[in-house]
């Protein structure tokens, strides 16, 4: 019984799907590491939400989805068999996947789709990695109801770096559409123009009181009064930044991205897709109910998004389910200094190796692009300003995803795929933040291709992360592949080598990071774990337009720095 107090409402919904995992929740782990094995069915849900009925893509039914269970260095085992009419891979965000690229999971950049009846099976180790990830569809937007939690327990006999919790909860932040995703991607893409907004936010798949015909789907967290309770907090919305906070309630970060932090207490949080945080809190108000919410964070100029925030309770024992709820205050939408300030509270509990010698110097811009319109019907396709299509670059390269996977095409030497000439700095040099280049006056436009970056095996990299405005400056989350980075810098405007200041001491490890809007990021990490590696903006419409490159890291000596074969149940494409 003790097991049972111990899980939510929402793990107690995953237990009943999945009651063959339910020991991984147990206190006891068996010693040494062992392996995990999950079962999951891609399939077509029917749900009801916001006044309608709708067909979504699921794994196993439930949305958001299983949460997989491990703890530090097991195996992780998980058939995934796609049951739905769509393409699918699934990916393991903030796994480092340590020489198993394989089963990484981006679609035609580690593999081809697992079609419709077909089957892969995931496999990979967690290699000295615990903590908060997620997993999540990549491909198309299926991303936005395909996607759940993964908690990775510390070994046996490693405590917390903190007091021990009452309780551990998911919270999961999601968007919601009435349309169908897939065919969403693909209306907006054939416009030219910006995506419409969300319909709807979500926590733990509820959108709360704010919404019509949502007064009574809303996530209720119970709490005791006077205990703490460890929140692991997902972002795992498509296409925008939000904010989260909790009614008269301090939140203690104690880890960002699957790595511990200096216990840090803020008001709220800004989170990005693709990000995690876990952060204590402590049940000691006055009894009654408190709204805990998520709210945008938009960045950008000119661009419309759902300001209606998703609401979930924090709900005191002893408190009657009609009391009012108190609500939270989130920072505006375009408050850039509430993000400054979570992201200046991020700093390493145990920064162990940041990377202090530099072998690349790498220096990528990241922005939107407009391009010409093409298209005899320019109000139908033609809806960026200036009557343009949208594009998004790095290094003024849009990407363009190959017919093949690049791993398959790369580790089989199929030439004709991807050029290995991707710059590691940008082709020309200007003021990034405020304009384009003097001498090409408005244009906006990128080039398009699929090329990469190739990176000696064990080389350490610094790579400054450059927002452009060359259409509108943004806060980008730039999500990594295969490692997590030190973020050793950021600031406002254009990088700047003799300015900038370093953290080298304890910076935050991450894997996501929201680069400051018309401002920098520098991230630091050991290329040592071979493979093709994607990185790209973790807002999905970025990315549909082409805002993501791959880095080759290559094998190094011997088995233990040697990507192995590739498994026999790969799909091909
Ligand atoms: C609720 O529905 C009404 C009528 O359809 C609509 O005008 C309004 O915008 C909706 N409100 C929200 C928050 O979706
Ligand atoms: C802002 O958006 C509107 C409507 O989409 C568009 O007409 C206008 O040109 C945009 N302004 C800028 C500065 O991009
Ligand atoms: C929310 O968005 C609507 C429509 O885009 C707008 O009319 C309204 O002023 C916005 N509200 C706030 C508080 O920004
Ligand atoms: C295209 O849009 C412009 C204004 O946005 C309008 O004046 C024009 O009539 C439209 N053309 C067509 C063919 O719809
Ligand atoms: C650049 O844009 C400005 C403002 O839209 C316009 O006045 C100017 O003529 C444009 N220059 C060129 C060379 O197109
Ligand atoms: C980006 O590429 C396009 C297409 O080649 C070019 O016209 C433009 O000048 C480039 N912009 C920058 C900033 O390099
Ligand atoms: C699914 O993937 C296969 C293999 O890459 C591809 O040929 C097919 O066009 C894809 N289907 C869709 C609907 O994208
Ligand atoms: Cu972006």
């Amino acid at each position: 019984m003790a097991l049972m107090r111990r899980i939510s409402h929402f793990l107690l919904l995953c237990l009943v799907f999945l009651s063959y995992n339910s020991h991984a929740l147990a206190n006891k782990w068996p010693a040494g590491s062992s392996t995990r094995f999950y079962e999951f069915k891609v399939q077509t849900t029917k749900v009801k939400k916001l006044c309608k009925s709708k067909d979504i893509v699921t794994v196993n039914g439930m949305f958001p989805g299983p949460v997989v269970y491990a703890q530090e260095d097991d195996r992780v085992i998980v058939k995934v068999t796609n049951e739905s009419p769509h393409n699918a891979t699934i990916h393991w965000h903030g796994v480092r996947q340590r020489l198993s690229c394989w089963s990484d999971g981006p679609s035609y950049i580690t593999q081809c789709p697992i079609q419709a009846g077909q089957t892969f099976t995931y496999e990979f180790t967690l290699v000295q990695q615990k903590g908060t990830l997620l997993w999540h569809a990549h491909i198309s937007w299926l991303r936005a109801t395909v996607h759940g939690a993964i908690v990775i327990y510390p070994k046996t006999g490693a405590p917390y770096p903190f007091p021990y919790p009452y309780e551990e909860h998911v919270i999961v932040l999601g968007e919601y559409w009435y349309k169908d995703v897939v065919e969403l991607e693909g209306k907006v893409l054939a416009s030219g123009g910006g995506p419409p907004p969300a319909d709807a936010y979500l926590i733990n798949g509820h959108p709360g009181p704010m919404y019509n015909c949502s007064a009574n789907d809303v996530y209720t967290l119970d709490v005791v009064p006077g205990k703490t309770y460890l929140l692991r907090i997902i972002n795992a919305a498509l296409n925008m930044e939000h904010f989260f906070g909790i009614a008269n309630h301090k939140l203690t970060i104690v880890e960002a991205d699957g790595e511990y932090t200096k216990p840090f207490m803020v008001d709220q949080i800004m989170i990005t897709p693709g990000q995690t945080t876990n952060v204590l809190v402590t049940a000691d108000q006055p009894i009654g109910k408190y709204s805990m919410a998520m709210g945008a964070y938009m960045s950008a100029r000119n661009v419309s998004f759902q300001n209606i925030s998703a609401v979930a309770y924090f709900q005191y024992a002893g408190a009657t389910t009609n009391s009012v709820s108190l609500a939270a205050r989130l920072p505006s939408f375009n408050d850039n200094l509430a993000v400054k300030s979570h992201m200046d509270s991020l700093r390493s509990l145990n920064p162990h190796d940041v990377p202090l010698e530099i072998d690349d110097n790498l220096f990528f811009t990241i922005g939107l692009n407009v391009q010409r319109c093409h298209s005899s019907k320019p109000n139908k396709s033609c809806q960026a300003p200036n009557n343009g299509v949208f594009a998004a670059s790095m290094n003024n390269i849009s990407f363009v995803r190959p017919k093949v996977s690049l791993l398959q095409a790369y580790y089989n030497k199929i030439h004709g795929y991807f050029s290995a000439d991707f710059p590691g700095v940008p082709l020309k040099a200007y003021d990034f933040v405020n304009g384009a280049p003097n001498n090409i006056p408005n244009n906006t436009q990128s080039m398009i291709g699929t090329r990469v970056k190739v990176i000696e095996y064990g080389s350490r990299v610094q790579l400054i992360l450059q927002d452009t405005g060359t259409v509108s400056t943004e806060n980008h989350p730039i999500h990594l592949h295969g490692y997590s980075f030190y973020v050793v810098g950021y600031g406002s405007g254009n990088y700047n080598p003799r300015t900038a200041s370093l953290n080298l001491v304890d910076p935050p490890y991450m894997n996501t990071i929201g680069v400051p809007v018309g401002g920098w990021a520098a991230i630091r990490f050991t290329a040592d774990n071979p493979g093709v590696w994607f990185m790209h903006c973790h807002l999905e419409i970025h990315t549909s337009w082409g805002l993501s490159m791959a880095f080759i890291v290559k094998n190094g000596e011997g088995v233990l720095e040697t990507l192995p074969h590739p498994p026999a149940d790969l799909p091909t494409c």
